[in-house]
């Protein structure tokens, strides 16, 4: 691991190239290495826009995001990329074993990296109950996964490449309860700082910081507890 992690955006605001109106607008915050950060909003809010900018794949209009203190667009994209683990909100998996499956983009991860990336995502235990384990077949003509093993095979093959930030874009939305707080405290035991866009109240409760996005701004960032106290869609949220 080369980098800590801490992630700054200062005064960030972005449009697409090919629209007039900003998505992001003025936006900053601050999180320190490991921690976890869960952005919420409704949809269309800005969340997945928000994420893409960190590994560089839109540039923000105006503003600073900086990795460890570094202004990212000083950093080598490829650097970016390697240490930034992105976890897309469409699930792509492939014909193929599911050691195949989470080795995709980093061919040659060994057994022993695969089988930690999955244990760390939580699926290890799924695996291993398949009679063929790692070399269950998926797709057609092998097995079918349900929507959250699906995820977490998903979240397998990002930690495959051992991030120090990692990206979650809806990507817990059919865990249970203690299968997303299992995934994110290993995520905290190996210092990854995660970012987790969700829907879900549940997915905010352990986060150290809470961004919620409205129309592209943020309205509120905090603590749950901070925000229970301060922000009313929040606690409009939490009673709903
Ligand atoms: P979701 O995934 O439905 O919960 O919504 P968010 O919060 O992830 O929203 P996001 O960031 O995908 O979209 C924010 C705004 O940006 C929304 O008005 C749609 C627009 N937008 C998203 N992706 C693109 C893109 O690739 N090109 C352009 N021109 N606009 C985009
Ligand atoms: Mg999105």
């Amino acid at each position: 691991y080369t980098m800590n992690g801490a992630v700054t955006f200062e005064h960030v605001t972005f449009q697409y190239p090919d629209t007039a109106a900003a998505v992001l607008h003025d936006i900053s915050f601050e999180t320190k290495p490991g921690t976890t950060v869960a952005i919420m909003g409704a949809t269309g809010a800005g969340k997945t826009s928000l994420v893409g900018l960190i590994p560089r794949l839109y540039e923000q209009n105006a503003g600073v995001i900086k990795i460890d203190g570094t202004d990212i667009s000083t950093l080598n994209t490829e650097y970016l990329r390697d240490s930034i683990g992105y976890v897309p909100q469409e699930i792509i998996l492939f014909t193929g074993t599911i050691r195949e499956n989470i080795a995709w983009g980093k061919e040659d991860a060994t057994l022993d990296e695969i089988i930690e990336a999955a244990k760390l995502a939580q699926i290890h235990d799924t695996i291993i109950q398949f009679p063929l384990g790692y070399d269950t077949i998926l797709g057609q003509k092998g097995v079918n996964l349900s929507g959250g093993q699906k995820q977490r095979l998903t979240i397998a093959r990002a930690l495959v490449r051992k991030p120090c930030i990692l990206l979650l874009d809806d990507s817990t939305s059919a865990l249970d309860v203690r299968t997303e707080a299992s995934l994110l405290q290993a995520l905290r035991n190996i210092s990854c700082t995660t970012f987790l866009i969700t829907q879900k109240i549940s997915s905010t409760l352990h986060a150290d910081l809470i961004l919620l996005l409205e129309d592209g701004s943020l309205l509120a960032q905090g603590s749950h507890e901070e925000l229970i106290a301060d922000c009313a869609l929040y606690q409009r949220i939490y009673e709903s």
